[in-house]
This record gives structure tokens, sequence and C-alpha cells, in this order.
């Protein structure tokens, strides 16, 4: 992936020259928790004063990285040298779109970043659309700098990256990815704690959820097209509380023939959640745009809000076009 090495140093001096960090991201996930933790980790060890804040809180999944507990969940009513933000796609997602709030935290923003529609919010914007994920930008950032990663910050790292390529899986996957995660691996971060972490960690009322989810499933196209949806009702029979579902959609990349798949889940404030997934480089962010969401060409995501089987009727008609 193309180095900007000239805005690396940029932000490497804004940390070498500053002592107080607020770092945080607008959704708590693999990616963006990994990074949140090694940028902590390697500033603290650089005798910085780090803190790191969470919007929401950090999924059970990712309780096993270090130093999880030290993230706050409550901004601390004073401002700092420098925001750092990771993995966040857009300005008006972070802090659920209260601009005030991180101007007050500080004026220089840090953008970190791999959404390809990152609409550069930061004063400095590392933002690498061809990065796997955010991970591996910090991965750069600090052997750029040249700062230790020890086994710690590798297991943060690692763990971004395999969250976001699902542990090396997706057609994400440069060998870049791979050659960042071999020298992770021999810093000493451990592939099989992380997968098992990451993925072998499902509740009860998960999997029984998922078996909602297949028995709610529908294809079209000959199989080329399937969604599935999760009504209040579906998420109260399993026992479940709303962001079970978060990654559910994933599950139906399991169809041979799918080309294009989508999961509808209806959350308590009544608002529809859109998950949109694709094979071959078909743009379903086309579609999560039509809806004033975003995200990757692959994966995207948007709201609706209203009656469930007509945001379902509409998603569905979409996605039929764009096949
Ligand atoms: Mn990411």
């Amino acid at each position: 992936m193309p180095v900007n090495l000239g805005l690396f140093e940029e932000v490497g001096e804004v940390l070498a020259s500053r002592n107080q960090f607020f770092i945080t991201t607008a959704s708590p996930d693999g990616d963006s928790i990994g990074c949140m933790l090694a940028l902590g980790l390697a500033l603290k060890q650089q005798g910085k004063e780090p803190t790191l804040f969470s919007p929401e809180p950090i999924p059970g999944s990712l309780l096993f990285l270090p130093e999880v507990s030290k993230i706050v969940y409550e901004i601390p009513a004073r401002s700092f040298d420098a925001l750092l933000v990771v993995d966040t796609g857009s300005s008006k997602i972070l802090f659920h779109g209260n601009r005030d709030l991180w101007r007050k935290i500080s004026d220089l923003v840090i953008n970190i970043d791999h959404h390809p529609d990152n609409d550069q919010f930061g004063k400095l914007n590392l933002v690498t659309p061809e990065a796997a994920s955010t991970g591996e930008i910090v991965y750069q950032l600090l052997t750029c700098l040249k700062w230790e990663i020890n086994e710690p910050i590798a297991t943060c790292l690692l763990t971004s990256m395999m969250a976001d390529t699902g542990a090396f899986r997706y057609p994400n996957v440069t060998p870049a990815t791979l050659r960042m995660a071999a020298e992770l691996l021999g810093k000493g971060a451990k592939n099989g704690v992380i997968a098992r972490q990451l993925y072998s960690t499902q509740s009860i009322p998960y999997v029984k959820l998922l078996g909602q989810l297949f028995n709610n499933l529908q294809v079209d196209l000959g199989g080329k097209l399937a969604w599935s949806v999760l009504s209040r009702k579906d998420f109260e029979m399993a026992g479940a509380p709303e962001d079970t579902a978060d990654k559910m959609v994933e599950q139906l990349d399991m169809l041979r023939d799918v080309q294009a798949f989508a999961l509808l889940r209806q959350m308590g404030d009544g608002k529809i959640k859109v998950s949109l997934r694709s094979r071959d480089r078909l743009p379903v962010n086309k579609i999560a745009a039509l809806f004033g969401g975003g995200g990757h060409l692959q994966a995207a995501g948007c709201q609706l809000s209203g009656d469930l089987k007509e945001a379902e009727k509409k998603i569905v008609t979409e996605l039929r076009a764009l096949l």
C-alpha cells in the first residue's frame, strides 16, 4: 500500500511534541478498538498521557485485549493537545454528530482511517483506502516513527487486522497485510488466541437469534440475492440485546452462489439498521448512500425508519436493480 512518509512524519511530530491525547472512534469494533489500544499503549511507552474513549460499550469478544478496562465512556470536561480519531469515515458520525463536542476536546484532529468515502475531516488525514484495516495504518505509523511494537501492541494490531479481514479470508487482504501480520506474530501476538476470542465466544441468545436469521432467510435470482430480517419479536424470542446481531449479516456469506446479501434489523427505538454485503466488487455502498448511509464497496450500511416490511421492499428493490 502506498505510504505517504511525509504525512506519517507530520503526525509523528504532533505525537512527539504534545502530551495529552484523546483517542476515539465512532463505533467500537475489532479494528477500531485494536487501533485505539495500540496507539494508547504506544503513546504511554513514550511517556505521554492518552485518554481512550468509546461512545458505546466494547463488544464482549474484545474484552480480552490489553488495557481495554482503561477505556472511558464519559468525556472528561477539559481540552486535550490533540484528538486522534481511528477507523471513522465521517465527522458526521463522530460523537453522534455533535461537532461542538470534538471542537471542545481539541481543534487538532488527526484522522486515521481506511474508509474510501472518508471525508478528510481532520487537520491531518492519514487515510489509506487500500489498507484492509486501520490497524495496518497504525502499524505503519509506529514503524515509521521507530516506536517499539511490544507484545500487547502487536496483539491489538493483529486483532484489528484479523477483525477487518475475517481472519485473512476477505479479498481486501494484500501481500502487505500478511507481511505486517507476520511481523506481529514475530513480536508475540497469538493468532490462535485472537481467532478464538473473535469467533468462538457466542452466547446462547446469539445462536438462537442466528436460528431466526436463517428461519427468515429469503433468496431470489436463483440464489444470487439473499436477505433476512430480524424483528423485535425475533430478538425477544432469542432473549438477545440489539447489538447481538451487529455482525450477523456475515453469516449469509456461506451461501454458495450469493452475489449480494443483506440483513435488516429492527432496533428498540423503531429504527431499522440495514447491513449490505456483496462479492465481485458490486457497489452496495451506492444503495446505502441512497438511504443516507455509506461504507465500503462490498460492505455498507444505512438506517431506515418506519415499517420493517416497507424497508425490506425498498432495499430488495435496489439490490435486484444492482444485480
Ligand atoms: Mn476498519
